[in-house]
């Protein structure tokens, strides 16, 4: 059984919690803080793998957990980061949101690697915070929240040409006569169960993928016959070849005409794809004179072709390739739009010309008008105050602002006479 969609959730693990801690030793009866900062919870990875061609994997392990971070310790030592989890999916793959419809990730190629739940970042410690007017702070952060997902994974094939048409008008013979993709065949209804993939490759060593689909018949978005749960692999290709049988058995324009209407049933445009038509099992007798008439209903010529005396397979190949290079590929819905576009949020404009973040002797400073003024506001020789300033400063941008100019992991930042580390 072919398994293409299914759900899964992903956690991601909780930054560990950020240490108070004050140094002491015999030498230092009344140190300074020196608790140290959580760990980063693991985050959770796709990787893109061309060896896989499923989602099989995915049958009984639906939940897919980071562990947290560890908590910061005394002594300014760190809390370990948690081990981040990557998991293999088929290239093909694209991963939705389930709550917001959002595609996270189109991983089309081996290697490729995409996050799709961070983990959270581990609390400061109380090391971290330090104003000249409050050297003791009594405060630590927590460790920020993971994320938690649900997501639907939908395999859709990476073809360049999908074959369409009714049960058995030959387009797995034609698929094993044109690559060595050697799929059973037979004579009755419904022999290709789950989509085939094979290399077509051309006299002039050009080549193709091409996706032999398993039939469809009038009433397929009904759910009759197999249905079209299986059309989600041709929406990547970028031309449809058509198989009208030319048997005799069947009316061929009627059988066109069907097919047509449940690609459109289909809801992705797959009706507006390029198509070439083919009369297929041209060596059968009378074939000669149903061609003629179908041509005429349709007001254009189909390509003749017997996969059987492989009479029109070269043609039919060349056309295809050359219909493939000419056409350009076409957005599958939602990928395209959430890649590309970006959205501007007057909010975060604004925020950002407030202020600058400009390189020090040690570290950063946050230079701005208002922003320095709002901060001189808080009293931070308390430990309450301190925490309204980190509070504020989140508020502002300043974690992404700092990742924009550079900051590293521990660098120190200045606002006023407040310093923090920053961490990533
Ligand atoms: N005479 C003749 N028979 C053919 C030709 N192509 C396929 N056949 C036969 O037609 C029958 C059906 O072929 P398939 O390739 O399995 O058809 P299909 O379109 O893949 O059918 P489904 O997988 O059921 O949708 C088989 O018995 C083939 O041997 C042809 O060009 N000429
Ligand atoms: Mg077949």
């Amino acid at each position: 059984m072919l398994i293409d969609r299914c759900v899964i959730e992903v956690r991601s693990g909780k930054g560990g919690d950020g240490c108070i801690s004050f140094l002491r030793d015999k030498n230092t009866a009344k140190g300074g803080p020196d608790g140290g900062n959580g760990g980063r919870g693991g985050s959770i990875y796709f990787l893109g793998k061309a060896n896989l061609n499923n989602l099989y994997n995915f049958r009984h392990s639906r939940t897919f957990i980071a562990q947290d971070g560890e908590k910061g310790m005394k002594t300014m030592r760190y809390g370990h980061n948690a081990e981040d989890i990557t998991i293999e999916v088929p290239v093909g793959t694209i991963v939705t949101e389930e709550s917001t419809g959002r595609v996270l990730a189109d991983i089309k190629e081996e290697g490729q690697k995409v996050l799709v739940a961070k983990g959270g970042r581990g609390g400061r410690g109380n090391a971290c915070f330090k104003s000249s007017r409050h050297r003791i702070p009594r405060i630590a952060e927590n460790g920020h929240p993971g994320e938690k997902k649900r997501l639907i994974l939908e395999l859709k094939l990476l073809a360049d040409a999908g074959l369409i048409g009714f049960p058995s008008v030959g387009k797995s013979t034609f698929l094993n006569v044109v690559s060595k993709a050697n799929v059973p065949t037979a004579d009755y209804p419904f022999t290709t169960l789950v989509p085939n993939l094979g290399v077509c490759y051309l006299k002039d060593g050009r080549s193709f993928v091409l996706a032999d689909m398993p039939g469809l018949i009038k009433g397929a978005h009904e759910g009759k016959g197999l249905g079209i749960q299986f059309l989600r692999h041709i929406e990547r290709t970028r031309i449809l070849i058509h198989l009208v049988s030319m048997s005799g058995e069947r009316d061929p324009y009627q059988d066109y005409l069907a097919i047509n209407e449940e690609l459109k049933a289909y809801d992705a445009f797959l009706e507006q794809r390029p198509q070439i038509v083919v009369a297929s099992m041209m060596d059968m007798e009378g074939a000669e004179d149903l061609k003629k008439k179908f041509d005429k209903k349709l007001g254009f010529e189909s390509i003749a072709l017997s996969s059987l005396t492989h009479e029109g397979v070269d043609k039919l190949l060349k056309k295809a390739i050359e219909l493939i290079e000419a056409t350009p590929e076409f957005p599958i819905k939602g990928v395209n739009e959430t890649t590309k576009m970006k959205v501007y949020d007057a909010r975060e404009i604004e925020g950002k010309s407030d202020y600058q973040i400009l390189r020090g002797e040690n570290g950063w400073i946050i230079k701005g008008e208002k922003v320095e003024r709002d901060a001189a506001l808080i009293n931070t020789t308390t430990d309450e105050g301190i925490v309204r300033l980190i509070r504020y400063l989140d508020n502002i941008g300043i974690e992404e602002r700092l990742q924009e100019v550079g900051a590293q992991d521990g660098d120190k930042v200045q606002i006023g006479d407040f310093v923090f580390d920053y961490t990533t």
